[in-house]
């Protein structure tokens, strides 16, 4: 079987990438999205996203007549579905999260008038277990002319697997080419089909399982990031309360040969490791109590830090009497929901520096080294140069270890230091 042409439904963070590396290898590349913005600025071979090396990968293909976006699905002989699953929204706070699947029933139902006979549909997207069969079911009652593997088995007209994204925003180019995969088809042609189509481009290895097995393992592999980094959220604020360094218990403890503690921090960020694990809680909450409880304890990490901040300018309005809270300025340093990166996304160091603007009379200042501006939502944080931020600030809250804050060598007394970059330099050290 030979995969002419290749369609990605949604041609965001994983959908582009994937699209411009099968266009790389020189096949016929079709990307739909419903964003025309997108679709014209990926038809002028540019990118909307950013990407390290995707921009050059992108021109290239779209170039050489290899890549082309559209609104609307065309005829292919295999789909790749790369579509957002966020959360259904939330009807009282503290409930459960739950995933929202309208953006894979719309794909699947975009596609459905152009299937034919032996088309390959693969799920791409970070999926709660049963969406693969959901969408099958789908797929079917669109199409009763064709035959889907859930009930044909074998012999279906039509080949459904599931094969979870699990590349590292930044390394997106690379590790879509070294990471393994993990093929769930539903059933063992449908695994086979998967494969030869991947081998395209994966230097990896494609490890076949069940959808099932391969939704839940996608969902492990964040919900136990997700946990390791709750454990080293919480060692911080208990070594806080008992006056130790969490940055050098953890280097010490580290150097025990099976102990490796990931790192904490003002909380977990992004559109993964803080979704994913919700997805598990939700199918079974009785079930998953330690990832629900990493969930609650990194959520709960950005308010800690905003606490911190308000012990900071009681300390400094203490050893500065003359001065009024309104005059007491705030620097944030990082933006950004990990290092050197832009994405302000989910961000719990932007929802920190928010917090603080929000509740502090002074002024709230951030410095943001990867962006140029910030979104027209943010208000009342003033973006500004690190070398202003350390001049002017009273009070200065390290949220990112962005490379251009590491080695800064500055004296203040009102350090509040999430990442232990200025832990040494620090005066009043928090973590
Ligand atoms: N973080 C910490 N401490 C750490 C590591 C990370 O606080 O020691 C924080 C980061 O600052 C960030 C958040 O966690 O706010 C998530 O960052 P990350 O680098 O751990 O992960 P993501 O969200 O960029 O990408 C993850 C990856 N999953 C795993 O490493 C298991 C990636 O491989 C997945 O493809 C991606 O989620 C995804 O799309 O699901």
């Amino acid at each position: 079987m030979l995969f002419e042409t290749i369609s990605v439904i949604g041609l965001g963070y994983i959908g582009l990438p994937t699209a411009a590396m099968f266009a790389s290898r020189k096949r016929k590349v079709i990307g739909v999205d419903v964003n025309r913005h997108a679709v014209d600025t990926i038809n002028k071979g540019q990118i909307h996203i950013v990407e390290p090396d995707l921009d050059m990968l992108v021109h290239t293909a779209v170039t050489e007549g290899y890549l082309r976006a559209t609104t609307e699905p065309e005829p292919a002989d295999a789909f790749l579905i790369a579509v957002p699953t966020p959360f259904l929204p939330i009807d009282n706070e503290g409930d459960t999260p739950k995933p929202d699947l309208q953006y894979i029933e719309s794909a699947a139902n975009a596609i459905a008038p152009v299937l034919k006979k032996g088309d390959l549909i693969i799920l791409e997207s970070t999926s709660p277990v049963g969406a693969t069969e959901q969408m099958a079911k789908w797929l079917a009652s669109a199409r009763v002319d064709l035959t889907f593997p859930q009930t044909d088995g074998e012999e279906s007209d039509i080949r459904i697997a599931h094969c979870p994204e699990r590349v590292l925003p930044g390394h997106v180019v690379r590790e879509l080419v070294e990471n393994d995969r993990v093929i769930g088809g539903i059933t063992n042609k449908c695994s086979q089909a998967a494969i030869e189509l991947y081998e395209t481009f994966v230097q990896g290895e494609c490890v076949i399982t069940n959808s099932r097995t391969a939704e839940m393992a996608k969902l492990t592999e964040n919900s136990c990031r997700d946990v390791q980094i709750a454990f080293a959220n919480e060692l911080s604020i208990i070594c806080d309360k008992l006056d130790i360094d969490v940055w050098e218990l953890i280097s010490l403890a580290n150097r025990h040969p099976r102990i490796n503690i990931l790192e904490p921090g003002p909380g977990v960020g992004g559109h993964c490791i803080a979704v994913d694990p919700w997805f598990i809680v939700s199918k079974t909450p009785e079930q998953a109590q330690l990832i629900h409880t990493a969930r609650k304890v990194n959520d709960s990490k950005p308010h800690w830090v905003v606490d911190k901040v308000k012990v900071a300018i009681a300390d400094f309005l203490q050893a500065n009497p003359d001065k009024t809270l309104k005059e007491v300025t705030i620097a944030c340093y990082g933006l950004a929901f990990k290092p050197d990166i832009d994405d302000l996304r989910e961000s719990p160091a932007l929802q920190i520096a928010q917090n603080i603007a929000k509740i502090h009379s002074g002024k709230t200042l951030g410095v943001e080294p990867n962006v140029h501006e910030l979104p027209k939502n943010v208000e009342d944080i003033e973006l500004i140069d690190i070398e202003i931020a350390i001049k002017k600030a009273d009070i200065h809250l390290l949220l990112v270890d962005h490379k251009e804050f590491k080695g800064k060598n500055f004296n203040a007394e009102f350090i509040v230091d999430t990442k232990g970059v200025w832990g040494e330099l620090c005066h009043q050290f928090l973590t």
